[in-house]
């Protein structure tokens, strides 16, 4: 389903198996050193969301090599068969040639637990117009997509479920978006996931 210009959401794109396997390899990336870790922002505060990075790492507003707001560690390495699953996400919701040039080599994986929220914001932080991949793990949540001038309506909420892929790309790539709500107790039983897990792709570029 297109839900605007550029932004395609597929439901269900990763089978059961598939789900399983990126859940683990998220629970080894989750580890010390440089493992999963609560982001505090300039103005004092801390995200809900907590989050691991891989090949670079976020921290706000920028990336670094090392987990410079963490341990110190120097940043997990972006496997190759995450930009292949990245690049296979980006040719089945957009076409092949627009995967082609994608090169990924950044992920940044929040976990959400049931009271977790992240709030409005745009992802500009890259220097490159690649589009950005989303994979969501366990619990559903409401998926806010907004528009690219302000933070405020008009804004579309699309529930995300475990397995689906959200493609962000052309004009939708630089939107306001946040997840204003997780629904607790909803993911798949067998994933043995309590909370919500949300892998992005992206090109960091020059
Ligand atoms: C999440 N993550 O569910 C979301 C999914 C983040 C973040 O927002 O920054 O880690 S990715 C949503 C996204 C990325 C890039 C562009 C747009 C949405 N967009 O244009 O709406 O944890
Ligand atoms: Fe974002």
């Amino acid at each position: 389903t297109q839900v605007a210009p550029g932004a395609v959401h597929l439901p269900d794109w990763l089978d059961a198996a598939g789900q399983s396997g990126l859940l683990a390899a998220c629970r080894e990336w989750a580890r010390p050193p440089a493992g999963l870790r609560t982001v505090r922002t300039p103005g004092g505060g801390t995200m809900t969301a907590r989050q691991v990075c891989l090949g670079r790492h976020w921290y706000p507003y920028g990336y670094a090599a090392t987990a410079v707001d963490g341990d110190g560690a120097p940043v997990k390495p972006f496997p190759a068969w995450l930009g292949d699953l990245g690049r296979r996400a980006v040719a089945d919701a957009l076409g092949p040639g627009q995967a082609a040039a994608a090169a990924y080599d950044i992920a940044l994986i929040n976990f959400y637990d049931a009271d977790a929220r992240m709030g409005m914001h745009r992802d500009a932080d890259e220097n490159s117009p690649a589009p950005v991949v989303s994979l969501s793990l366990g619990d559903t949540c409401v998926f806010r997509f907004g528009n690219t001038a302000t933070r405020a309506r008009p804004w579309t909420d699309v529930e995300l479920r475990s397995g689906d892929l959200f493609v962000f790309g052309g004009p939708s790539r630089l939107a306001y978006h946040g997840v204003p709500k997780v629904h607790p107790g909803t993911a798949p039983p067998e994933l043995g996931l309590t909370g919500r897990l949300n892998i992005t792709l992206r090109v960091g570029g020059p």
